[in-house]
């Protein structure tokens, strides 16, 4: 197979056409560029924190903010938080670590361990639990060091999928937070999705094509992925269905604006007088709070 740009031996396919190596990363660059642009992700001089964990969403997602970060000129610094999940979180770190060094992004690191737990301590609800830690530190770092905006290296199936299990439990408030770039209020800071039309597939191809290191081993504590058969499944019937999906939530809006406090315990923006973080912290730590 040749490469349908410029004839030479084809690497893989990329939406319907087979490419080379470089004209695969082109495509692929040029895909997440257009999402960024189109949605308006990033303005001129905002500082950018991307969340980082090793996997190959988020290496995709840095690889691409990196070569973007020239081009419309805005800042990028990467974070990753050490979960103390098993050696996963370890060799998670030890990639991430690699990958910024070979993007000369500066990475800086968190470990829940300083909050006296570690996720391997959660024995139920685990991802519910870890979410919420990964949410609070990310929000946190990134106002306390003065950045615009958090990325995330959130695709298509997962945004999907996430979109399908929470009608199935009936919330509704979701599809708001889901969208490609959230505005920050208040203490929180504004996210940013840009791989958000990119499928996990394309992902893994371009950080293979890129030659970038990556942890291809799941999180041990990782979810069924019914929900994302499923994403797949509809998209393999109808084609197309993804991007359509996405391109109609992102249009959808609304004007709630949910109450919020001040927790008691650490000050940051909460919907009841304790934060949800600061209760993980009294229920898992071994540190006297
Ligand atoms: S890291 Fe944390 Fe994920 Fe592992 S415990 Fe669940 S939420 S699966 S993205
Ligand atoms: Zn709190």
């Amino acid at each position: 197979m040749m490469c349908s740009s410029c004839g030479k031996k084809a690497f893989e396919k990329f939406r319907g056409r087979y490419y080379c190596r470089e004209c695969f990363i082109r495509k692929y660059e040029g895909a997440v560029e257009s999402a960024v642009r189109r949605y308006r992700m990033v303005r001129k001089n905002e500082r950018v924190l991307a969340a980082l964990s090793g996997g190959k969403d988020s290496v995709a997602m840095l690889m691409s903010l990196k070569s973007l970060s020239r081009k419309l000129n805005f800042e990028l610094e990467a974070f990753f938080i050490h979960l103390g999940i098993g050696g996963y979180s370890d060799k998670s770190l030890a990639v991430s670590q690699k990958v910024s060094s070979i993007l000369d992004v500066e990475l800086n690191v968190v470990r829940i361990e300083d909050y006296g737990f570690r996720i391997d301590d959660v024995k139920r609800k685990t991802c519910s639990v870890c979410g919420n830690v990964k949410r609070y530190l990310f929000n946190r770092f990134a106002r306390e060091s003065g950045f615009d905006l958090i990325a995330t290296g959130h695709c298509a199936e997962d945004i999907l999928a996430n979109l399908l299990k929470n009608m199935y439990s009936g919330n509704i408030e979701w599809s708001e937070k889901q969208k490609p770039r959230i505005e920050g209020y208040d203490r929180m800071i504004g996210r940013i999705r840009p791989l958000y039309e990119m499928s996990e597939r394309e992902n893994l191809l371009y950080v293979l094509a890129r030659e970038l290191p990556f942890v291809s081993e799941e999180c041990p504590h990782a979810p069924s992925t019914v929900w994302k058969e499923i994403v797949y499944d509809i998209e393999k019937r109808v084609p197309g269905y993804r991007v359509s999906v996405l391109r109609n939530l992102a249009r959808e809006r609304r004007d709630e604006k949910t109450e919020y406090k001040y927790c008691k315990k650490c000050g940051e923006i909460t919907t009841s007088s304790i934060c949800q973080f600061c209760r993980n912290v009294m229920k898992y730590s071994k540190k006297s709070s």
